[in-house]
């Protein structure tokens, strides 16, 4: 079926749209367990897709399907509308599919992406983290790319009207147009931002300046030892080689 909008794509154009996706989990407060929660249950969980810093990705993203493990009841769960979230309690970690179904107008195919579920500590301090009965997050930052989008998607993707002028002075101050720049700075509820991205960089800087520098001492050393090699060689003759 052709999209709405007409299937002509916007040549030699690529949008890309950020977002985060994941999951978050709680062990239950052995004192105080939900009453609902079947009795082999630990944590109460959710998976999640959403903008990064809150934004609205809906005009891109239309429905969501997470495909749960088989253990749970209706394990397909579609989401046609934000929050694009399933929260559910549950014992065991296991991998989730989670399925891009994009606007109508876009005529893309939807996309699936896969998340492991995480409901032990694991990285940090983790005996704390037990002890403390902390959040778990396992959330990472992606991007998705249209590539030559169909005109009409295109108009969504960019605030609409392609080649269209600035509304006339007086005009009610209109949305600005959506873009993919990611906050300056991070803040409590996000920590995806391009102050993080550069000190992301620099330490991968950093982490291949000592990369190169233990590479530099190993080859010294093996200068030497082939030296010294030599030397003896020279003055003891040839190691004798046994049959
Ligand atoms: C494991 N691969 O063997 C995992 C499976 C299954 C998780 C984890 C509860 C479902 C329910 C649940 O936590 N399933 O009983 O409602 O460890």
């Amino acid at each position: 079926m052709p999209a709405p909008g007409g299937t002509k794509r916007v040549r030699g154009v690529q949008v890309y749209r950020p977002f985060v996706y994941g999951t978050e989990a709680l062990p239950f407060d052995p004192e105080n367990r939900p009453k609902d929660a079947p009795a082999d249950h630990t944590h109460r969980w959710k998976v999640f897709v959403r903008g990064v810093n809150g934004d609205d990705i809906s005009y891109w993203l239309k429905k969501v399907q997470f495909k749960l493990h088989d253990t749970y009841a209706s394990s397909v769960r579609m989401l046609d509308k934000p929050p694009f979230e399933v929260e559910e309690t549950g014992w065991g970690e296991f991998e989730i599919a989670i399925k891009f179904y994009f606007a109508t107008e876009s005529n893309e195919k939807p996309q699936q992406i896969w998340h492991g579920l995480k409901l032990h500590p694991y990285f940090g301090d983790i005996e704390q983290q037990k002890k403390d009965r902390a959040l778990i997050s396992s959330v990472c930052y992606e991007e998705v790319l249209f590539n030559e989008p169909v005109e009409a998607f295109y108009d969504i993707l960019t605030g609409g009207g392609r080649g269209s002028k600035a509304k006339t002075k007086g005009a009610k101050a209109a949305k600005p147009p959506p873009t993919a720049e990611i906050p300056a700075k991070s803040g409590p509820g996000n920590k995806f931002s391009r102050e993080e991205e550069s000190k992301e960089l620099d330490r991968l800087g950093e982490a291949v300046k000592q990369v190169k520098k233990l590479q530099e001492e190993e080859k010294a050393k093996n200068l030497t030892l082939e030296s010294s090699l030599q030397e003896l060689q020279e003055t003891e003759g040839k190691p004798i080689k046994k049959k």
